[in-house]
């Protein structure tokens, strides 16, 4: 498409609903036809319509068509696609320099992105920041630094975790469908521990906490020998596995338990950090403490950038020369991440994600009253899921309903995802920037498709 016909995107975009084609409109299917001969068939789409322009809670594709964003393109744009601060910074920075490599000449912003992170992160001490690209190699790097600063090369995950992609943080996912299947095999000195999951807890939701919290000092102790083990690495909620928020009093305990034997804990925020669960980080609303925390996706804005933040002591165990990369820390990222602090300060986001979060927890909890097939709701802040189970088991997974409930939604307009070890977990991440009348909008669409494929399941 030449330039001067493109719409321009950011928080100026209309802020409606549109819909002019079948979804995916025409223009999106050449596109897709395209996509099929040029990129490997590995890489799936969630909703297929090519983006020409978003913004605000909006995203607008190539027919035309403009979709209420309840995804964020996976909880990355947290404060708005192009947002102005993001933007401006950004395409300032691109006029300066593009790259030079921190490892070769450094530059300031670098420094700034890292003196933010110091602050901000729930991590006890003197801090200290490496910056990567992206969430999966902010988690190597958090490993890597973790055994580096205790000699031990034991790494302890849990049940649903998802922490990337690449060979070490694939190991570390629990799911082998679809991210594991033939890829073996896998990095050695991983160990798996149950999440206290607590709508599945065998022996019910009040025992979820103690018990997940022993079978974890069963598998330190017992089976793997804790002084083997570096670190205990866990999601304050876990995204890829259904927004799974553990049971209250399980991330205090599974602190308490790595701190009596010398082992880190390193929080995977991921998914849940920079503003997104209504704290700056997801440990903050259990007054957790890690020795080390991943952050990525939201950080800036949607440019590639990860991060590990942790106490200087081990951040300064790996001499120089043992961290790095190319890319990492690009000064163009770097500046769209002091955008999105500044996003997050000048429209209070904060307060913005627990808002519409407290609309959507009530709005599904209405839909749970109504609908037998919604099993439990749960989230924190902009970051709330539904799991769906067929109505008349014991919790069975309705991964099939999920998917119907999805595409109806993207049919009308609606950009939802879905999650879950059992892919039955429709989960929603809204720009922070999204109106209200847009959210409002985007929940009765949901609610909408929810009765529709219940009623059409019933016959
Ligand atoms: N840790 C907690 O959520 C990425 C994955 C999308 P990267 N989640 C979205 C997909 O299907 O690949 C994620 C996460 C948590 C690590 C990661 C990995 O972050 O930036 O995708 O490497």
């Amino acid at each position: 498409m030449p330039e001067a016909s493109r719409p321009a995107g950011g928080p100026d975009l209309a802020q409606v609903r549109r819909i002019v084609s079948e979804i995916p409109g025409p223009r999106s299917r050449e596109l897709l036809a395209r996509q099929r001969s040029l990129v490997p068939a590995g890489v799936g789409a969630t909703l297929p319509v090519f983006v020409t322009a978003a913004g605000g809670g909006v995203i607008v594709d190539a027919d035309g068509n403009s979709f209420i964003d309840f995804g964020s393109g996976i909880a990355v744009t947290t404060v708005g696609n192009s947002a102005a601060a993001v933007a401006e910074r950004a395409a300032a920075q691109l006029r300066r320099f593009t790259h030079t490599c921190f490892l070769v000449s450094p530059y300031e912003s670098y420094l700034d992105v890292c003196e933010k992170l110091n602050r901000l992160a729930p991590v006890p001490g003197e801090k200290r920041t490496l910056l990567v690209n992206s969430g999966a190699e902010a988690v190597e790097n958090a490993v890597k630094i973790a055994r580096a600063a205790t000699g031990r090369p034991g790494v302890v995950v849990f049940d649903h975790a998802f922490h990337g992609r690449t060979l070490l943080t694939m190991s570390l996912t629990a799911k082998n469908q679809p991210y594991k299947q033939g890829f073996g095999p896998f990095v050695p000195e991983i160990h798996r521990a149950p999440m206290a999951y607590s709508y599945r807890w065998p022996t019910g939701p009040e025992r979820c906490a103690e018990e997940a919290a022993y079978a974890l000092a069963d598998l330190l102790d017992r089976q793997v020998g804790a002084d083997n083990v570096a670190a205990v690495l866990v999601e304050p909620i876990q995204g890829e596995g259904g927004f799974v928020v553990p049971a209250r009093g399980f991330l205090p305990l599974v602190a308490g338990i790595c701190r009596a034997r010398g082992i880190l804990l390193i929080a995977d925020e991921i998914q849940t950090g920079i503003a997104r669960t209504g704290r700056m980080f997801a440990c903050e609303h259990e007054n957790i403490q890690p020795d080390l925390v991943t952050t990525a996706k939201g950080l800036a804005g949607g440019l590639p950038l990860g991060a590990v933040t942790g106490r200087a002591e081990l951040m300064d165990a790996v001499p120089a020369g043992g961290l790095g990369g190319t890319f990492s820390g690009n000064p163009v990222a770097c500046e769209a991440a002091l955008g999105v602090f500044e996003e997050i300060e000048r429209h209070d986001l904060l307060e913005r994600a627990r808002e519409i979060g407290d609309t959507m927890q009530e709005r599904f909890g209405e839909f749970s009253d109504a609908y037998p097939v919604i099993g439990e709701v749960r989230g924190r802040g902009a970051m709330v899921a539904m799991e769906l189970v067929e109505p008349d088991g014991d919790r069975v997974p309705a991964p099939d309903l999920a998917a119907r409930i999805a595409k109806r939604c993207h049919a009308e307009g609606l950009l939802v995802l879905t999650a879950g070890s059992y892919g039955n977990v429709l989960r929603f991440l809204p720009p922070l920037s999204i109106s209200e009348a847009l959210l409002e909008e985007g929940l009765a669409i949901l609610g909408d498709a929810i009765a529709k494929e219940t009623a059409s399941a019933a016959v």
